[in-house]
């Protein structure tokens, strides 16, 4: 159980790949909703010129940063360098958000209050309140059906543990620990999920609206999918085979009480 102090700094993680439109309002919503909290835009050398965008948002205001990657490494490895920035500076609070319009900076208020009572928030879809707008029913299916695999595999309490619209505290990132992180994609919302529950961090979902994004260009692609296929497959195997060692253990164990 961390010691949860009031979270005073936060810093809201926004990582872009051709996100020029999307950018300037999102950032103009993020200071409206969370005046207090810093930007930092996780740009992966987009060749869109959304870095420059950036760069000029960052020059107009003292509260934003930007840290320009040199390649499209993907999702997961732009928030590592993003979390390690905000660590290294001591921010209380780190908050992951898309630039697309999905994450509507209106929920950030409530986000950031229930992060005063837990260890991770994260955005949720799938809990009473949540729900998704403009979605293809392809793309819900891929959502709700992964979500589905993952609790019935991992045996997890999380509804939406591919949603990435979170609130980390920041002694919750270092207790998870950062640095086996591998996944690169999407499926890094889900293992940083995984992590925090297996640490026994506290996870309360608050329901959002998402909205699809009506600009740009979506970044899923089937190596994303696959990824989170086969590594959340590898952690339930993992999963179920420790609870048959423990059962298999528990067993053994001679029963002392009952004689
Ligand atoms: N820095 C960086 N940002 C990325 C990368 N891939 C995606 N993003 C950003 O991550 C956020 C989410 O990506 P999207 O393409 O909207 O993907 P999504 O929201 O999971 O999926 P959709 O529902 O299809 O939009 C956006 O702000 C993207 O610009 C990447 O490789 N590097
Ligand atoms: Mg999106």
């Amino acid at each position: 159980m961390l010691d949860r102090r009031p979270i005073r700094r936060v810093l809201v993680c926004i990582p872009t790949y051709n996100e020029r439109e999307n950018l300037p309002s999102v950032v103009a919503g993020v200071r409206q909703f969370a005046p207090d909290a810093d930007i930092l835009i996780l740009d992966d050398n987009s060749p869109d010129g959304t870095g420059h965008v950036a760069d000029q948002l960052a020059a107009a205001d003292p509260a934003i940063h930007v840290l320009h990657r040199t390649q499209k490494e993907g999702l997961g490895m732009a928030y590592l360098a993003g979390f390690g920035w905000g660590l290294e500076r001591r921010y209380d609070a780190l908050v992951e958000m898309d630039a697309d319009g999905s994450h509507q900076p209106t929920h950030l208020p409530a986000l950031l209050a229930a992060a005063e009572n837990a260890d991770l928030v994260i955005g949720s879809r799938y809990v009473p309140g949540g729900s998704v707008r403009n979605w293809p029913l392809s793309r819900k299916a891929l959502s709700v059906g992964g979500n589905l695999y993952i609790r019935l595999i991992l045996g997890m309490a999380v509804h939406d543990a591919t949603a990435g619209y979170r609130v980390y505290r920041a002694d919750a990132l270092r207790t998870i620990g950062l640095d086996q992180v591998a996944s690169q994609g999407y499926c890094f919302q889900t293992d940083l999920t995984v992590r925090a529950t297996r640490a026994g961090l506290r996870i309360t979902e608050v329901p959002i609206e998402f909205v699809e994004r009506e600009v740009g260009a979506s970044k899923m692609n089937n190596d994303i999918v696959r990824e989170s296929m086969l590594r959340i497959t590898r952690w339930g195997l993992e999963h179920r085979a420790g609870q048959v060692r423990e059962l298999v253990a528990s067993k053994r164990e001679p029963r002392w009480h009952a004689l």
